[in-house]
Formats: structure tokens, C-alpha cells, sequence
């Protein structure tokens, strides 16, 4: 294991508590999210020890008036972690597009197909993402609930090493719900712990406001939350952007197909190892930003303000529910979905290498 780095400070991203001041108290949670200690079965056993870490968490006590917040046990020994939130108001889409987008990265992973290698930070926690959402999504075809419950955690850690740098880095995402954020008045400290932003734009609002007056302004009123505390906390450059990382999503992007946009459909009619190439990613960027320009100009601030963002087009399932519960197999299947998660490892310099691996076809 990389030991810890003195040089950063890392704080818990639910309450923003400085970590690292006294030695992590790490816990195994059962079933029902009961506590008890952790102890390893042979300390001298190093490898079983390891092994063991990994379904442990610690504890932060936060400020004591709320319950404690788990994070992985291994939060904090990679240096800052990647804290990466998931932005935008109800039913937007965004649990599905982080769960194909998650889905994507792990298959691209096991199949040797990216400069990187992805596992998991927390084996409890990421088990409980796939199973919940990566597998009823990808696997199961199902519609996912909406995300309900106040309780802020993380919904996925995963650890990504770059064997071009020799890092580890850990990578933990937020994922509540939309009307959680769209409330100015909750604390939601975690905001301000984000370090990387996904704003997802709805598609499907974005295609039935089509020709509607006045609609050009609509933007995203999470966003606008997020953005106001996120200026807030962080010092901006000179020109009054904010050094963070964001990817801005049109999910649901199937939903506006063939609707004589050709700066959409294009991107569609390439095959997946189009993803792989992030050469074209500012291309794609100028063609989202042309397109929601004209249908949405005020969704743009979710990149418009930041020193370094992409913009993308993206569907979770490639087609829209058959009856609420379920996806028809019949031209089913993410699209796009690795691509802005890649750029945005790229920009926060997770991914240092050409994505594009030596030996694959080029896409056209
Ligand atoms: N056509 C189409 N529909 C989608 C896609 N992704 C999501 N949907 C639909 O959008 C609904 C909402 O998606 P969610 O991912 O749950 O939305 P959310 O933003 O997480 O919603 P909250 O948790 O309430 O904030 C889903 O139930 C699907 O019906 C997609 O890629 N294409
Ligand atoms: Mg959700
Ligand atoms: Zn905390």
C-alpha cells in the first residue's frame, strides 16, 4: 500500500472534518449498517490483512451532532481523492447515466482497453453500487428509482492507477437527489467538498421544450446551487472561473435523435471505440455547445464557468423505458457514456496517457 502523503490535507467530503489528525477507527458495518470494530484475524498475515481492509471503513465523528459518516478505510492514503458529484435537478437521469458511465469504465478496465486500472476503494461499498445499479441497470434492464432519503454518503469509491504515472488515485462520487440539491436551504456541506463536477442536462426536456418560446434561457436550477456554493469556496482565476474539472452531459440523448440535428447524430453514428479517442473531445464539446446554445443557453454555465470543461452527448440505455419498469432488449445499451468520465479523469490528471490503446481499431 502507497503510504499516506504528509503534504495533503484530506478532509471528509460529507462534513468537510479534517482526517489524518488522529489514527483512522476503523469499523465493519453488517447487513442493517450496525457497527463493530474491526480487528484483523493475524496482523502478521499481510496479505490476509489486506484483503480484510478492504470491506472496513473509518469513522469521521463530523461534529458530533449528526450520526458518523463511513468512508472508506482507505480514503485518504492516495493523496487528495477525486471527489466527483453528480449534478442536476429530479429525474434528470443522472443515477443511470453514473451507473452506465461506471458500468462502461469497468468493462473497458477488465478488457484492457484504457491506460488505467480500476477497482475498487471499498469492496462493500462498491459491491453494494454494482449490484443496486450498475448490474439491475446494465443486466437486469430495469428502470432505477428515483433516489430518495436525506442521508448523504457516497455512492461508489473505486481506486484508478495510472501505470504511466505509477498513481493511485481514489475516486469517490456523490449521487443525491435532484431535489436535494435544488434546495438552497439545506447545508449540504458535501458541495463544497466536490472537486470535479458531472452536470447532466435533460434530454427529454430538452426535446419536448423543441420550438417552445422563451425555452432558449431554460437552464437547471440544481446547477445554479451548486455553482453559487462552489464559487463560494474556492478561489476563482483571473478571468472568474473556477479551477475545478467539469463534464457536462445532454443525458437521455436518444431522446433526440433524428431530429435533424446533425451535429448530434453524428456522434451517435460512430462505433464505441470512438470513445476511447479524447482527440475529438473538443469537437464534440463545440457541437453540444451549438446545440444548447440555441435550446437551453442557461444549462452552458455548468461549464461555461470552470477553467476546464467538456460537453458531451450521452444516453444511459440507448432507448427510452418499454413500461416504466423495464428496457426492451431491442437497442438497448449505453452510448457515450465512458467518453465523459474519461475527459474528466483527463482534465483532473487522473488519465495521463493517449486513451486511444495501441492495437485497437481506429474508429473511422
Ligand atoms: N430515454 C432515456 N430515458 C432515460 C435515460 N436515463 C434515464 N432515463 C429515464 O429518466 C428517469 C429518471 O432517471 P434517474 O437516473 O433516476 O434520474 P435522477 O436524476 O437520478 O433522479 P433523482 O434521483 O430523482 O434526482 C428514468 O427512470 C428513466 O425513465 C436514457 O438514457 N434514455
Ligand atoms: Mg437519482
Ligand atoms: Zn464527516
Amino acid at each position: 500500500m502507497s503510504t499516506p502523503r504528509a503534504d495533503v490535507q484530506v478532509r471528509c467530503p460529507i462534513c468537510l472534518t479534517a482526517l489524518g489528525r488522529r489514527p483512522p477507527r476503523p469499523v465493519l458495518l453488517d447487513a442493517n449498517g450496525n457497527q463493530r470494530p474491526f480487528v484483523p484475524t493475524d496482523r502478521r498475515n499481510r496479505v490476509l490483512t489486506r484483503a480484510e481492509e478492504m470491506t472496513a471503513f473509518q469513522i469521521c465523528d463530523g461534529d458530533g451532532s449528526e450520526s458518523p459518516h463511513h468512508l472508506p478505510l482507505h480514503y485518504a492514503q492516495y493523496g487528495t481523492p477525486l471527489v466527483v458529484g453528480v449534478i442536476g435537478s429530479g429525474a434528470t437521469g443522472k443515477t443511470t447515466l453514473l451507473a452506465a458511465m461506471i458500468g462502461s469504465l469497468l468493462s473497458a478496465s477488465q478488457t484492457n482497453r484504457l491506460p488505467l486500472r480500476v477497482d475498487a476503494l471499498d469492496l462493500r461499498l462498491h459491491t453494494n453500487f454494482v449490484t443496486r445499479y450498475v448490474n439491475r441497470l446494465l443486466v437486469q434492464r430495469e428502470v432505477l428509482s428515483l433516489t430518495r432519503g436525506e442521508t448523504i454518503e457516497l455512492a461508489d469509491a473505486l481506486r484508478v492507477r495510472s501505470p504511466v504515472t505509477g498513481r493511485d488515485h481514489a475516486v469517490v462520487f456523490f449521487d443525491v437527489a435532484g431535489e436535494q440539491l435544488e434546495n438552497a436551504e439545506r447545508a449540504n456541506r458535501f458541495i463544497s467538498a466536490l472537486n470535479a463536477l458531472i452536470f447532466v442536462v435533460d434530454g427529454e426536456q430538452l426535446s419536448r421544450r423543441r420550438g417552445q418560446r422563451g425555452a432558449q434561457a431554460a437552464g437547471d436550477l440544481a446547477f445554479e446551487v451548486v455553482l453559487n456554493r462552489l464559487s463560494r469556496v474556492h478561489d476563482h482565476t483571473p478571468q472568474g472561473l473556477l479551477p475545478l474539472p467539469s463534464a457536462l452531459v445532454v443525458a437521455k440523448s436518444d431522446l433526440l435523435r433524428f431530429y435533424g440535428d446533425p451535429e448530434l447524430d453524428r456522434w451517435f453514428g460512430y462505433g464505441d471505440a470512438e470513445e476511447f479517442d479524447l482527440s475529438t473531445v473538443e469537437e464534440e464539446s463545440r457541437d453540444v455547445y451549438r446545440l444548447l446554445y440555441q435550446r437551453g443557453h442557461g444549462y452552458l454555465r455548468g461549464a461555461e464557468r470552470f477553467l476546464r470543461s467538456s460537453l458531451h452527448f450521452a444516453s444511459a440505455t440507448g432507448t427510452a423505458p418499454d413500461d416504466g419498469r423495464t428496457y426492451a432488449a431491442e437497442g438497448f445499451g449505453p452510448r457515450r457514456t465512458l467518453k465523459p468520465l474519461l475527459s474528466l479523469f483527463q482534465m483532473a490528471g487522473v488519465l495521463v496517457a493517449p486513451a486511444l490503446h495501441p492495437g485497437q481499431e481506429p474508429h473511422r
